[in-house]
């Protein structure tokens, strides 16, 4: 926590210390917005002010005092609708658990780097508020997350942290902060601060009953910051991460990015391949965040199929391709196998293909249009390797898994790079209803996503391709879903 020496624009109360974090938590991916607020307290304390109102737009003139409030109130009324588990509750983010969250396993002045030109991309500040008429709190996430999906870290509003404020950084264990004091801290910056104010490391203090129009805050859901103090003596590495979904790391380092059960719309009005159909899914599943690399592939194969082949970028952290549906099955039974020997996996559960079903609700993530950024194909190029930005532009291979922006659950590579093998044998038409794994039989199966050769609407969420399951090429490979098996 805090930032190195040489970070340009650094303070010295930013000194760095180590800290670890014993306990997941989730973290609320946006700014409390007023709609929630109002929800939740039934007041709008802006009122009357000079904001602009809208149920997206965050809380603002609230002070430390109210934000607890609020999160406190939230508490009653999830525990009462029995949607918390026992020991869990709202309250504000601890300093050390706000910035392990903005960083998301960055070391750099701001969650995208350095460059503070960039910072127009993520974030409102006063670069791209001020003297333009939009002096105000904007609507949250209407900027590209960081990379755990969390947006507007980095400016729109300051975010109440539960800490005291001190002029030294709390390291260690689940670190509290100072015992007290008479401002508590502030983080991210704001829409009317520069843009250093908004750097990962930055903090200031205020007065915990003061209100401002550029200061609000965002909530954590964890157990009770006094449990995890007792909890303080068995302490366990860190191996989840939260953010608006959970996700866990595998014995071979894969991330796996947990899934939630629920019902969507399967497919669009593009092609009559895709005629809509409603799914639900009743289990959550373990989907891999990036496509299996080769470094995965070697680790529990010992094989590297793309040997000695075209347009194929050799490196560990690359798509495994040149697999067929047989190869990558095979992957997945080893897998399993392995991590039940070593007791990774929990009793019934497995590695396999994602179904179809699964692989478009995972790639939509909540989303309903063409892609999960939206429908502007335009903007793909931020999201995933196609034709446009691989084959014909010089670059003619999978790229490295994780360099474009992930959808909103935080999965990468879900549009292009390599087409992904689903589990499904294909039918004409998607198969609807609950958990449906496609038809009993057939000779072909079905690749989703489209790849680096492949046009803009061959990555489209719904596309799907029909394909000989003994095919390999340089453009298709896999990820995989860790379920509870069909007992
Ligand atoms: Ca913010
Ligand atoms: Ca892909």
């Amino acid at each position: 926590m805090g930032s190195p020496v040489g970070e340009k624009d650094r303070q010295d109360r930013e000194a760095q210390v180590a800290v670890t974090l014993t306990k997941p938590f989730g973290l609320g991916k946006y700014e409390v917005t007023q709609g929630q607020w109002k929800e939740v307290m039934g007041t709008e304390p802006w009122s009357g002010e000079d904001v602009e109102l809208a149920k997206d737009c965050p809380a603002t003139f609230v002070s430390w005092n109210d934000a607890t409030k609020f999160c406190q109130k939230l508490t009653e009324i999830e525990r009462k609708s029995g949607t918390l588990k026992a020991n869990e509750e709202y309250r504000l983010p601890t300093e050390a658990e706000w910035e392990y969250a903005c960083r998301a396993g960055t070391e750099t002045a701001f969650s995208f780097g350095d460059d503070k030109s960039k910072l127009g991309e993520y974030a409102w500040y006063d670069g791209n508020t001020k003297n333009i008429d939009r002096e105000w709190a904007h609507k949250v996430g209407s900027h590209k997350p960081n990379p755990w999906g969390l947006h507007d870290m980095h400016g729109n509003v300051w975010e109440w942290c539960s800490d005291w404020f001190g002029n030294e950084l709390s390291g260690g264990t689940d670190p509290i902060g100072p015992r007290g004091g008479s401002n508590r801290a502030l983080r991210g910056g704001s829409w009317m601060f520069p843009p250093e104010d908004s750097r990962s490391a930055r903090k200031i203090g205020l007065n915990p009953s003061h209100r401002f129009n550029s200061v609000g805050f965002r909530a954590a859901r964890s157990q009770s910051v006094t449990e995890t103090r007792q909890g303080m003596s068995k302490t366990e590495p860190v191996k989840k991460v939260f953010k608006s979904v959970e996700s866990v790391t595998n014995s071979i380092g894969m991330v796996l990015i947990e899934i939630p059960a629920g019902k969507f719309t399967m497919g669009s009005d593009h092609q009559e391949g895709e005629a809509q159909v409603r799914v639900t899914l009743t289990k959550s599943c373990g989907l891999g965040k990036t496509e299996v690399t080769q470094g995965q592939w070697k680790s529990v194969m010992g094989t590297e199929p793309w040997g000695g082949q075209n347009f194929v970028q050799a490196d560990k952290d690359c798509p495994a391709t040149w697999v067929s549906w047989d190869d990558a099955t095979e992957f997945c039974e080893k897998l399993t196998d392995l991590e039940r020997k070593s007791g990774k996996l929990k009793a019934g559960e497995e590695y396999r293909l994602p179904t179809e079903a699964e692989w478009e609700y995972a790639c939509r993530a909540g989303t309903t249009t063409v892609f999960s950024f939206g429908d502007d194909e335009s903007k793909l190029g931020e999201y995933g390797w196609f034709n446009g930005n691989a084959s014909n532009a010089g670059e003619q291979y999978a790229h490295e898994v994780g360099l474009k922006n992930p959808n909103p659950w935080g999965l990468y590579d879900m549009h292009g790079n390599v087409a992904e093998w689903c589990s499904d044998w294909y039918g004409i038409k998607l198969s609807g209803g609950t958990d449906p794994v496609g038809p009993k039989g057939g000779s072909d199966r079905v690749i989703r996503g489209g790849g680096w050769r492949g046009i803009s609407g061959s990555c489209r969420s719904a596309n799907r391709k029909i394909i000989d399951p003994s095919i390999r090429h340089d453009g298709l490979g896999f990820r995989v879903a860790r379920i509870q098996s069909a007992q």
